[in-house]
């Protein structure tokens, strides 16, 4: 693995975000996220690389010393932070601006859950692969999804949870969204889900990852216009 994603994975775990900030202590003066990740473009890495290898894998470092309480939340948050500082220059690459949109999706973390870095993943995915996401953030409750759902007509709903308690909130969105918007598909994801769980709340999908989420609105909700022939 190239030695600037192995560093700007360290400045993930550490909560480094750029040259100026002070934290942690250990690492002053050094590079962050921010200067990483627009070196490891200029040397010419796959953003998806960089955004796998570098900024995914050091939030999977903390998360698991957090599993393990070696660390506390405000390291998480600091992570956050370093994470969301290299994001900002991903963002570009994923959303290409060149293709027409294929169809609105409106995505959002459920009630009560306030995790949003996996979901803000997600919607850059889709957006790349042509979709118009409106993201509605997090703590999103059903009638903020079907609010939305009123005035912008969209063919798909995503629904991100982190916890396990959060998830069980993802029933009663789901069935709401159904009940007035039966022709709208209602995709599930999120670490503590599967497809099992899905299916039982009666979603139309599942994806552990933001790929299979694009795999599926291209394949459930796309429908390209055929050229007419005379
Ligand atoms: Co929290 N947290 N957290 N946390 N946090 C977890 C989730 C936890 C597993 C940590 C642990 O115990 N090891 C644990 C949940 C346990 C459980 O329920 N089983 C936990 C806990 C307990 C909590 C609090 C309750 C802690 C407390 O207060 N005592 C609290 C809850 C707050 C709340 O939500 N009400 C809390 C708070 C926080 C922070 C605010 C500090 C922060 C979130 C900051 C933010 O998001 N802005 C945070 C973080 C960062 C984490 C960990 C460390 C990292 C989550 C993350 O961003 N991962 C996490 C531990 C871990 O996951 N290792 C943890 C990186 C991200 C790229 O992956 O989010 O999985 P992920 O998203 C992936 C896939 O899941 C998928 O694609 C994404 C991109 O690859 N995906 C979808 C996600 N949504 C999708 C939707 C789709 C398809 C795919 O279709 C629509």
């Amino acid at each position: 693995m190239p030695d600037v994603l192995e560093k700007l994975a360290l400045c993930i775990e550490k909560g480094k975000v750029n040259a100026n900030s002070s934290y942690p202590p250990e690492m002053k003066d050094e590079e962050g996220s921010d200067e990483l990740t627009r070196k490891s473009l200029k040397q010419g890495i796959a953003p998806s690389e960089i955004l796998a290898k570098g900024l995914i894998a050091g939030m999977e470092r903390i998360g698991e010393k957090f599993r393990n309480n070696e660390v506390f939340l405000p390291d998480i948050l600091m992570a956050a932070k370093a994470l969301n500082a290299g994001m900002e220059h991903l963002k570009p690459y994923f959303k290409s601006g060149k293709v027409k949109h294929k169809g609105t999706v409106i995505l959002g973390t459920v009630a009560g859950d306030l995790h949003d870095i996996g979901k803000k993943i997600v919607g850059m995915f889709l957006e790349g692969g042509g979709w118009k996401v409106v993201d509605l953030g997090v703590d999103a409750p059903s009638e903020k999804f079907l609010g939305v759902l009123e005035e912008t007509p969209a063919c798909a709903v995503g629904l991100s949870a982190l916890l396990t308690t959060t998830m069980m909130n993802m029933e009663k969105i789901t069935k709401d969204i159904k009940a007035k918007y039966p022709a709208v598909k209602v995709i599930v994801g999120g670490a503590p889900l599967t497809q099992e769980f899905a299916s039982r709340i009666g979603a139309d999908g599942y994806s552990s990852d933001p790929k299979g989420a694009l795999d599926f609105l291209n394949t459930t909700c796309f429908r390209p216009k055929l050229p007419i022939k005379n």
